[in-house]
């Protein structure tokens, strides 16, 4: 028996003895824990909490190493510091800009891309992709090899970023190695590094992603979980406002323009998010949930932690009810 044996699907410590632990599995000669094997063949999932703590410390595990890095950043949910993971690793890396497919079509990869040039931010390049559409992955794979010093490249980023599926997208154009990682909507997949050899030369590691504890995604029901997901192309949904209106996400989010000229506000959420528009301020829906205010400059986003981001075009104070614990900030427009 080996006692060092980890899942290849999520990179936990295989045990057989407890099966309400992390890593259970019927018998040790199995290659993935109960639980990956749940999710590849039933789409089932059981959510795992992850401290980050643990993510901190492999993060600067990678910081000892003289490898390349791949920080891979979901389109949709972009932190407000990006560089933030330079506290942890400066080995050379690459800002992998992921799911370009939800963003709507007419956002050019140029304007994506000289955003966060525009940033100054401390990156090799930056790319633009999609895993799911196979969008650009032939290029990333040529200029991974143009950076790459050692063998190894690390694949970090937070959560439900698209780190496992990127690798599995690699493994399946560009090697023979049959094996797949495991990969789940929801948070918290992958739970320990996990070593895929693409080739000789290239072998990737995945990491579990930091968690947004302030995402809306911690505070919904399966229900809404889903729906707040987007899954193919956004399309925006663009109001205009006068003072005194207010618009409605579903039960989740309510925003009123409370000072301003008339203005425009654009919602990039799933499309299968419901809004609505009130067009005076005397009803109350939603206002029980806890108040912020801001005060908005000329063309920046609200960014709402696990749902999307508001575009408005005028300065304005807006007052946004929600959940306390929901991370929301205001950044210069995306798009
Ligand atoms: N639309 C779209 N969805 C994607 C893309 N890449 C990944 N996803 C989806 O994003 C979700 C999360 O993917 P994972 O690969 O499990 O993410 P991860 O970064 O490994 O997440 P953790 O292991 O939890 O840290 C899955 O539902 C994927 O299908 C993409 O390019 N476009
Ligand atoms: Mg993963």
């Amino acid at each position: 028996m080996n006692p060092e044996k980890h899942c290849m699907g999520c990179g936990i410590l295989l045990q057989d003895e407890n099966v309400l632990q992390e890593g259970y599995t019927t018998s040790l000669e199995n290659d993935l824990c109960q639980r990956c094997f749940r999710i590849k063949n039933y789409g089932d999932y059981q959510v795992v909490t992850k401290s980050n703590e643990e993510y901190i410390e492999i993060l600067k595990s990678v910081g000892t190493t003289k490898d390349l890095v791949l920080y891979v950043v979901d389109l949709l949910n972009i932190s407000k510091d990006v560089t933030e993971i330079r506290k942890y690793i400066p080995n050379k890396m690459i800002l992998v800009l992921n799911k370009k497919d939800v963003l709507p079509k007419s956002v050019k990869e140029e304007k994506l891309k000289k955003y966060f040039e525009d940033m100054e931010v401390p990156f090799e390049e930056i790319i633009v992709i999609s895993t799911e559409k196979n969008q650009n992955i032939d290029y990333l794979l040529k200029r991974i090899k143009f950076y790459q010093t050692t063998n190894q490249v690390y694949v970090v980023g937070h959560t439900n970023a698209g780190k496992s599926t990127l690798i599995n997208k690699l493994l399946k154009n560009y090697s023979t190695n049959t094996s797949e990682l495991t990969i789940s909507p929801l948070p918290s997949t992958t739970l320990n590094t996990v070593k895929m050899e693409i080739n000789d030369y290239l072998t990737l590691i995945d990491t579990p992603g930091f968690v947004d504890t302030g995402s809306m995604v911690n505070f919904v029901d399966k229900e809404m979980f889903k729906k707040i997901s987007p899954k193919k192309e956004i399309k925006p949904k663009t109001y205009q406002i006068k003072k005194g209106q207010a618009i409605l996400i579903e039960d989740l989010v309510r925003i009123d323009y409370v000072e301003g000229e008339r203005n425009s506000f654009t919602l990039y959420l799933s499309n299968d998010l419901k809004v609505k528009r009130f067009l005076n301020n005397r009803h109350e829906d939603l206002k029980d949930l806890a108040k912020r205010t801001y005060t908005v400059k000329y063309e920046e986003d609200l960014v709402i932690s696990g749902l999307g981001f508001i575009k408005i075009v005028y300065p304005g104070t807006i007052a946004v009810y929600m959940n306390k614990d929901v991370d929301a900030f205001l950044r210069k427009s995306l798009i």
